[in-house]
């Protein structure tokens, strides 16, 4: 596991309300009982199961969203998750979120944006960069870079705003104006995500298109609506799960890059067993993947623990670990200057990792 957690990593699928720290949610949830807010019989048994299924986590999501909606919180937790990534050498973080609306306390689907650039700001524990930079800046971080070890840490943040299915055409071409607008501040581009038995392709449909045509990056949870989803061609899909022969054909030929869940995959059935799991398939033909933790809050996993299953359940060793880790700084939603600055440091270490 050592080796795993102090190898430079980079994070592209992780939901902000997925990856809090238990501590935080135990100490919100304290806060709110007897509050009248949540009624703990109801939901008891979903927090304390292990395997969710998918409809169960969502429900979890809902008892996490009335816990955190409001404007410290989701400074905090931002902070908190970013502090989290950055102390298992996560050097390039995309963090997701659903902008949320909550009028009891005052909150538009902007202040809740900027309530995550205020969590951004005030970290302090570890250098993070989120602006994006002027294309003549000389260099991105002060003091020089040191991804491994243990000097200080460093950590690129760009953030993706996310879609939720239960949005209508509206509300999510919204959340695209909001996204666009907030570019200057590290939003780099759109998630499409939340419940799959809930919503409707053509629903989102004018959003994506508006926001690829504008320039954001999109990346979709795929594993249902996959042909529309991949005829759509976005920059990367997440997860890969319930494909069909023709969905691997049509992926494969596309080349879209796939954002891999292990252990989400396997907590939500998704996928029967790791065993059986499709990473292995596409690991063997070569076709560009990630690994990512999905809500490492919710599934108790982190990147480095996601690295570790993979080496153990397919039989890779570090240096084949290293390459995975290596080769996501191609499918990063961010410059070119920042992907020369990744490559540059994951070089730095590579004979450690040989
Ligand atoms: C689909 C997921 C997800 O946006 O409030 N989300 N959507 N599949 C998953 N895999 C299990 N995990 C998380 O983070 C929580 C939200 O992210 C989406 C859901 O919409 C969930 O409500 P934010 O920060």
């Amino acid at each position: 596991m050592e080796w795993c957690v102090s190898m430079p990593k980079i994070e592209l699928h992780a939901h902000l309300n997925g990856s809090i720290r238990d501590s935080t949610l135990l100490e919100l949830t304290k806060a709110l009982i007897g509050k009248g807010a949540i009624n703990f019989s109801e939901v008891e048994h979903i927090i304390l199961k292990y395997n969710r299924s998918v409809e169960e986590v969502f429900k979890l999501f809902d008892l996490i969203h009335i816990l955190t909606t409001d404007h410290n919180t989701v400074a905090r937790i931002t902070r908190e998750v970013i502090e989290d990534f950055a102390s298992e050498n996560v050097v390039y973080l995309e963090l997701r979120t659903t902008p949320k609306r909550n009028d009891s306390v005052g909150m538009s689907k902007r202040s809740y944006v900027e309530a995550v650039l205020k969590g951004l700001r005030s970290i302090t524990s570890v250098d993070v960069d989120f602006i994006p930079h002027c294309e003549d800046s000389k260099t991105l971080f002060t003091p020089a870079p040191a991804i491994d070890g243990h000097a200080r840490k460093r950590i690129f943040v760009r953030l993706l705003l996310s879609i939720d299915r239960r949005e209508t055409t509206e509300a999510a071409m919204d959340t695209v104006k909001l996204a666009l607008e907030m570019r200057p501040y590290g939003v780099v581009g759109i998630d499409l995500s939340g419940n799959p038995s809930i919503g409707d392709w053509t629903t989102y449909l004018p959003a994506l298109k508006f926001a690829r045509e504008q320039g954001l990056y999109v990346t979709l949870h795929c594993g249902e609506e996959i042909k529309n989803m991949l005829d759509f061609r976005p920059q990367r899909i997440g997860h890969a799960c319930f494909f069909e022969d023709e969905h691997w054909r049509q992926l494969k030929s596309s080349n879209i890059p796939v954002e891999i869940c292990l252990t989400s995959n396997v907590r939500t059935m998704t996928v029967p067993s790791i065993d059986v799991h499709h990473f292995a398939h596409l690991y063997n033909a070569k076709h560009p993947l990630v690994l990512c933790t999905d809500d490492s809050g919710v599934f108790s996993t982190c990147l480095s623990k996601e690295y570790k299953i993979a080496a153990d359940s397919f039989g890779l060793g570090r240096r084949e670990m290293f390459e995975l880790s290596r080769n996501a700084v191609e499918y990063i939603f961010a410059d070119s200057k920042i992907k020369e600055d990744l490559r540059r440091n994951f070089n730095s270490v590579a004979k450690k990792y040989g």
